[in-house]
């Protein structure tokens, strides 16, 4: 096993890499902004390092600052999380460049992944279905980016090549708007992600999210862990994720995964990633896959059985993995509801002193977060506090759980999205399941 572990990143997530560390007897080395020295994760870690000033840029992105630290420290390997630079492949070259162990996937399927044309193109090679769309990029001859329009029918959406997570999306509703939007997407996409290509797909007009986890080793085994759905959104932030899907059976589950499986050896995948497909009419089509740990991976935790993150330092540190697929069984429903420090009314978010912090308990209630009582929320991270998941024997008792659990929490000092939780969970939709990508923000008035 790896015998120190950096954790380049903050907040909830950091001090769940460290718990995992901790279990796992590797030492740790916190890695923080001046902004972060009362972090929970950097008081519980063995060591710390402040790696540069607030603005992310200059420090949980400052790439050699983290190198330097992880030199100084003599870190075996370097666990990014999420968001930061946990997809950035250049990263995790310099890591391992550098002589260290990237915990994640290898820098070549960071870079395939991020190229969304790629990685579309990768899971049609590897039998994973895809929306209907332009076999790759589209080329500048307008005749033909009008036919493909009509042969897959409108409405369609243009998507950057370097987009993903609803950034560089255009939807066209009809062949006049097409030429233009094709223009248009191209120039937003060569200004924000230095990358002009873009790509066309039937655009699915009520679908729901629902995402696959996986873990492979890069030695030629993989396992699904099953899906989650994540539909219950407002502009692309996931505000409630939960596992099972509702209404997904065993028999789809089983086919689905095993698509991603045979897709990860296919690919010589190394580590935990995670299959985006849109669902709709009971039909899987992959959109993106994510070479990092997610937010919402506690949910499958919480009903497989597997702890993520340590199957991510075991396969860091180079052991084959330890699951068959045959050990793997869903049990029970997990609900996760992120807890936002943001005005419940305009979601603008609100960092401040935490006055007081009741956290509620019971059985089947987990909390992944770093807030206590007397801490500041920083004004320049993301505004996610933290996470309440709530486990039940079935979907029900998961919300009556969840429900318990949002008249217990009490956080005082910020404003935070608390209410809008326990208005989705008494919601009668959110109740029977399987709500789409849109019904949030329609419920909102948006
Ligand atoms: C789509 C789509 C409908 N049809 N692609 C948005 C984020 C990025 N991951 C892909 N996205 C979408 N792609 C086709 N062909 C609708 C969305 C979409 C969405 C997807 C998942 C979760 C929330 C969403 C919110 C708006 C649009």
């Amino acid at each position: 096993m790896l015998e120190k572990v950096l954790i380049a990143n903050r907040g909830e997530i950091a001090l769940r890499i460290l718990r995992a560390c901790r279990e796992l007897g590797i030492k740790t080395v916190a890695v923080h902004s001046s902004a972060d020295r009362d972090l929970k994760h950097v008081r519980l870690a063995d060591e710390s390092v402040c790696i540069g000033p607030p603005a992310s840029k200059d420090s949980y992105l400052n790439v050699p600052a983290i190198i330097s630290a992880a030199e100084l420290t003599d870190a075996v390997g370097i666990h990014p999380g999420y968001g930061f630079l946990s997809e950035n492949a250049d990263f995790a070259e310099r890591v391992e460049d550098s002589g260290f162990v990237f915990i994640g996937p290898t820098p070549d399927s960071i870079r395939t992944m991020g190229d969304k044309v790629a990685a579309i193109a990768a899971m049609h090679e590897a039998g994973v279905p895809c929306v209907p769309g332009s076999d790759g990029e589209l080329g500048d001859d307008n005749d033909t980016n009008l036919k493909i329009a009509r042969d897959i029918g409108y409405p369609i959406i243009i998507k950057a090549a370097g987009g993903g997570g609803g950034r560089g999306m255009r939807v066209v509703n009809s062949e006049a708007t097409l030429i233009n939007s094709i223009a248009l997407t191209k120039q937003e996409a060569a200004s924000n992600f230095g990358n002009d290509a873009v790509y066309m797909e039937k655009y699915l007009e009520t679908p729901r999210h629902v995402e696959i986890q996986v873990l492979s080793d890069g030695q030629g085994n993989a396992i699904h862990l099953g899906e989650r759905d994540c539909s219950m959104q407002r502009r692309h932030q996931k505000v409630v994720e939960e596992a099972p899907a509702p209404g997904i059976t065993e028999k789809m589950r089983k086919k689905i995964g095993q698509r991603c499986v045979d897709a990860c050896i296919k690919m010589g995948y190394r580590g935990a990633g995670t299959f985006e497909f849109l669902f709709q009419d009971d039909e899987f089509y992959f959109i993106e896959m994510n070479t990092r740990v997610q937010v919402e991976h506690p949910v499958t935790e919480m009903i497989t059985g597997v702890d993520i993150i340590k199957e991510q330092l075991y396969i860091a540190s180079g052991d084959k993995l330890r699951y068959r697929q045959s050990d793997i069984e869903i049990r029970g429903h997990a609900i996760e509801c992120r807890i936002n420090a943001e005005d419940a009314k305009t979601f603008v978010p609100s960092p401040g002193i935490i006055e007081r912090y009741h956290p509620p308990g019971g059985p089947g209630i987990r909390i992944d977060t770093h807030i206590y009582g007397g801490y500041t929320v920083p004004p320049h991270y993301d505004s996610m506090i933290g996470k309440l998941i709530a486990y039940g024997n079935d979907r029900d008792n998961a919300i009556a759980r969840m429900q318990g659990a949002l008249s217990e929490i009490s956080i005082t000092g910020i404003n935070t999205n608390i209410d809008l939780h326990r208005d989705i969970l008494s919601d009668a939709a959110f109740k029977a399941g399987g709500t789409n990508i849109h019904y949030l923000e329609k419920k909102l008035g948006l």
